[in-house]
């Protein structure tokens, strides 16, 4: 038995699990004990008691990259029985997944034994949880959404016009991950302006069209509104829309067929599978379609078709919805609300989809089918799928970047979690359109990239490594010159911070990149900002109330999808 499970495990390591950045949650209630007879070892037990403790361990720390059905998307599935895929967790044994569970793999699963995130007695326990059948998924109604909902400011009370003074253009959302907190700095003083309470593990934050708000969403599926106009911003409504969630976005378009710049919100939501559509202005629920359906060849009908990535149309009354799960990509009409779920358009694509961004032109969208080294792009105006696009291993472009190349037209970047590598594909009409023109290999060994940002008008290309198993590349920044894509410097955090560089955002000018120096909760994280012409560091803002800062967005970039 041992030999068969060191053998699956070997299996498992070639297959370079990625279970990166598994953080997902979700407000689970505890299951009845269950017991289950494992093939010849003794039968897996776990007390009630245990079962709710790993249940919420599972969300908290697994759930996003495997599923929270257990069937893989981004990692591995983890099933007692296999899907013929992957092994067996009851193969595998509590031994080999306790093994994994503390010391990771290359592929990109997070060694959360030697990070100190679980003890040696929770990974365990995480791998007897995971050789028992999953539990259920728990559903949501409209009802649990509409008696969720908040307005603590309604419209009527706002500022009709901006009472600070501040350039709130130029202010930075910065996310406090395990503070469940978003802070609003201004980006001319590097003042923290305000510290807001929007919720357990925010994960994104979006601008209004006119940038005045911003919408946070968070791994509890709250969905927040923040007020920039008062001298302090403020939190003027809150609605959850999900048990776990990780994408929200704004209606941008004005044209022939109406103004719907911030008339509505969409949330996607992991658990359960669906969409709410909100009013932009109250977050007032106002539809919910649910995204279960069929995966793409195999015709499998799946409950678990989670929400990715989102982005809205500048120039059709669209919202661009990545069904990661069926691998499907969803054309939402927003401009008819009462019947919206005809007006759909559902383009088959390839599995797991993640994370995209537009190319320059904002017509066409790229999206990351990351288990499969695939980008996909969507021409958006003609609903259909233009190409499908090999790259590296897993590629994770967070929105991406776009650039302008002397010889190739406009390029839009990703970055890799499974290899050191920078793919630049030409997205002008022409011969070259839609190639991967080129290749860059980062230094050093193995990936580790979430996220990379160019700006209009920057002649660089800035790339982070958060994932690397190697402490000193997690702490990297490389520079690339934009031109010829050669490494012009590369970085670092200061080391008197034990954080890593994560998630890269220019100011409103273009000439500044504000990069976070992510540490745990109780040790001291920075935010560093750097010249983009000199590449010198500006300015380090720290503070008791900077707590994991991760992602940051810019209100005019993130309004105008610069990046
Ligand atoms: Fe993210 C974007 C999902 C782990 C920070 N992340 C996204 C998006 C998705 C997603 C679907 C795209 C949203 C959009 O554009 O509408 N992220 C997931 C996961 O499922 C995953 C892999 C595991 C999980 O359980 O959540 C995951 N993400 C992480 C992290 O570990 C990061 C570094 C810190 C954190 O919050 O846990 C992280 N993700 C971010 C950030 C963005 C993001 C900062 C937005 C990037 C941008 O510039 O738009």
């Amino acid at each position: 038995m041992r030999n068969s499970t060191v053998s699956l495990w070997m299996v498992m390591l070639l297959l370079g699990v990625y279970l990166a950045g598994c953080k997902g949650d979700s407000q689970q209630k505890a299951a009845e004990p269950e017991t289950e007879e494992v093939g010849s070892e003794p039968a897996v037990t776990l007390t009630s008691e245990e079962m709710a403790r790993a249940k919420q361990i599972y969300f908290n720390l697994c759930a996003g990259c495997h599923g929270a059905t257990r069937r893989g998307a981004t990692g591995p599935s983890l099933l007692p029985d296999g899907d013929g895929k992957f092994p067996a967790t009851k193969e595998l044994g509590t031994e080999a997944l306790t093994h994994i569970i503390m010391n990771g793999l290359p592929g990109g699963m997070p060694d959360w034994g030697k990070q100190g995130v679980l003890t040696e007695e929770e990974a365990k326990l995480m791998a007897k949880y995971l050789q028992l059948p999953p539990p259920p998924i728990p559903q949501m109604t409209m009802e649990d959404v509409r008696k969720s909902w908040k307005v603590y400011v309604p419209v009527e009370a706002r500022p009709t016009r901006p009472e600070t003074q501040r350039n709130w253009k130029n202010y930075m959302g910065v996310i406090l991950r395990d503070a469940g907190k978003v802070a609003i700095i201004d980006g001319d003083t590097k003042e923290p302006v305000a510290v807001l309470n929007t919720g357990f593990a925010v994960h994104i934050l979006r601008s209004s069209s006119s940038g005045r708000y911003f919408y946070s969403i968070g791994r509890d599926g709250k969905v927040t509104l923040i007020d920039l106009w008062p001298e302090k911003p403020q939190i003027v409504a809150e609605v959850k829309t999900a048990f776990d969630a990780r994408s929200v976005e704004v209606s941008k378009y004005k044209g022939p067929q109406g103004d719907f710049r911030d008339k509505y919100i969409i949330a996607g939501g992991y658990v359960p599978s669906h969409f709410v559509v909100c009013d932009a202005m109250t977050l007032e629920p106002l539809k919910m379609v649910s995204t279960k359906g069929k995966v793409l060849d195999t015709g499998e009908y799946l409950e678990e078709a989670r929400v990715a990535s989102i982005v809205a149309s500048h120039h059709d009354p669209l919202w661009v919805v990545n069904v990661k799960e069926t691998g499907m990509v969803w054309l939402v009409d927003y401009s008819d609300l009462d019947n919206i779920e005809q007006n759909i358009t559902k383009i088959p694509t390839a599995r797991f989809l993640h994370d995209g961004g537009w190319d320059h032109s904002g017509k066409y969208f790229l999206v990351a089918a990351n288990a499969e080294n695939k980008i996909v792009v969507i021409d958006v105006p003609n609903k259909k799928l233009e190409k499908i696009i090999e790259v590296g291993t897993k590629p994770h472009p967070g929105r991406g970047t776009n650039i302008q190349h002397p010889k190739y037209g406009h390029l839009w970047l990703t970055g890799h979690i499974g290899e050191g590598l920078v793919a630049a594909i030409a997205t002008d009409p022409g011969p070259h359109q839609w190639e991967v023109v080129e290749n860059v290999r980062m230094p050093g060994v193995g990936g580790g990239t979430l996220f990379i940002k160019s700006h209009p008008k920057s002649k660089h290309v800035w790339v982070d490594r958060p994932l690397n198993t190697n402490e000193d590349l997690q702490r990297t920044i490389y520079v690339y010159d934009a031109a010829t894509m050669e490494l012009k410097k590369t970085l670092r955090v200061p080391d008197r911070y034990k954080a890593r560089a994560v998630h890269l955002e220019y100011n409103k000018n273009g000439d500044e990149v504000w990069v976070s120096g992510w540490a745990k909760k109780d040790d001291e994280s920075v935010l560093l900002v750097f010249d983009d012409k000199t590449l010198e560091l500006k300015k380090e803002i720290t503070g008791d109330w900077l707590v994991t800062p991760t992602g940051k967005f810019n209100v005019y970039n993130t309004a105008h999808d610069i990046y």
